[in-house]
């Protein structure tokens, strides 16, 4: 009993150090990014829905073990029962279950329809992967680019650069020419490949996509915040896989369409200007 309370006692002191070091650990983010669409944050709400169920169950369970062992004991002296086969009992254990599941399947199953429901679109955009950048292209509009590796990142990683990597910033996360979208509109993508299979991701969309060579894959998004959301390709696709960052810079639908007017005239400075005026208004509303 005295060694029981000993580990008791170890573990409120090592539980009370916990909460004190606890702002420590603020910045030390276990959980998913909650995200910027509506899609990561449907997919964010179902994980922390499943998440608290699957607490609940743990607790139950591992509660009611641990309270067997400790109460039914041998060294209390406890006798075992004997008693076999419940239909009762049987009943409840299918019964409750099918039911937990049946709460998950409904609205896991909402989501992932609504993540493949490409219609009703106000733009496309065309992604297409290449050993080792991308392609963009505004379907509809005259303007596409590549995107590739931005050039103090390049730099930087060559073996006897003689750069420090951690004196870049963004390192090895920060392109040429960012993929420009506006914030909420409904965005196709249309995923394919010129080479080898890639894949589009960026975490606070809340999807990644495969681009596979003679394939073309659909998604969407829609995204609800202006920002900067840097992503990766998350598909081994070769030797220079590691250098093929993906950066999405959300702005507000007005400031897209001045950024595309001038990309479309080809002006490189209004096109520019554009943006900082979108980074401008990111400030004022802070
Ligand atoms: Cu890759």
């Amino acid at each position: 009993m005295n060694r029981i309370k000993r580990l008791a006692g170890r573990g409120a002191i090592a539980l009370a150090l916990l909460v004190i070091a606890s702002p420590a650990l603020a910045e030390w983010v276990l959980n998913m990014p909650e995200g910027v669409t509506s899609t990561s944050r449907e997919v964010y709400s179902l994980h922390m829905q499943i998440f608290y169920i699957v607490v609940v169950i743990g607790v139950l369970v591992f509660g009611a073990m641990i309270f067997s062992i400790v109460r039914h004991r041998k060294a209390r002296g406890v006798k075992p029962a004997q008693f076999h086969h419940s239909t009762g009992v049987e009943i409840v254990w299918t019964i409750i279950p099918f039911l937990i599941l049946v709460s998950m399947a409904v609205p896991a199953s909402t989501t992932l329809i609504d993540m493949y429901d490409t219609s009703g679109a106000d733009m496309r955009v065309k992604v297409t992967g290449y050993q080792w950048k991308w392609h963009y292209k505004y379907m509809d509009e005259d303007v596409a680019f590549y995107s590739t590796l931005a050039t103090d990142s390049n730099y930087a990683r060559r073996l006897g650069s003689g750069v420090d990597p951690t004196s870049v910033e963004n390192y090895l996360r920060e392109v040429d020419n960012r993929l420009i979208l506006p914030t909420n509109t409904r965005i196709k993508f249309l995923m394919t490949s010129n080479d080898v299979i890639h894949s589009w991701w960026v975490p606070e969309l809340g999807w990644k996509k495969d681009t596979v060579p003679g394939y073309i894959n659909e998604t969407w998004t829609e995204i609800q915040e202006p920002g900067v959301y840097r992503g990766k390709c998350a598909e081994l696709c070769g030797r220079g896989h590691g250098f093929m960052p993906v950066v999405v810079e959300a702005v507000e639908p007005e400031r897209f369409q001045e950024w595309l007017a001038a990309k479309k005239e080809g002006d490189t400075a209004a096109a520019k200007a554009a943006l900082d005026r979108a980074s401008g208004d990111a400030v004022a509303r802070r």
